[in-house]
């Protein structure tokens, strides 16, 4: 399981961009997303790396990032 911390997202929108991003290439993957606390926690069979790569893609800031 990642967790990340993630500045930029304003709305529900955000959220489903995000997790949009992450499904389209893990279709099993599981996102959660907190706005008031900028946390993104995700289960994924994807790389962290590539995770954080589709985040900063869509114009968000990776802040931290941890495998937990
Ligand atoms: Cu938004």
């Amino acid at each position: 399981m990642y967790q990340l911390q993630v500045s930029g997202m304003r709305c529900g929108h955000c959220v489903s961009a995000i997790t949009r991003a992450i499904t389209r290439l893990d279709a099993m993957a599981q996102v959660k997303i907190d706005l008031a606390s900028e946390s993104v926690t995700i289960r994924s069979q994807l790389p962290l790396a590539q995770i954080c790569t589709l985040i900063n893609d869509l114009g968000f800031d990776v802040i931290s990032q941890a495998e937990v």
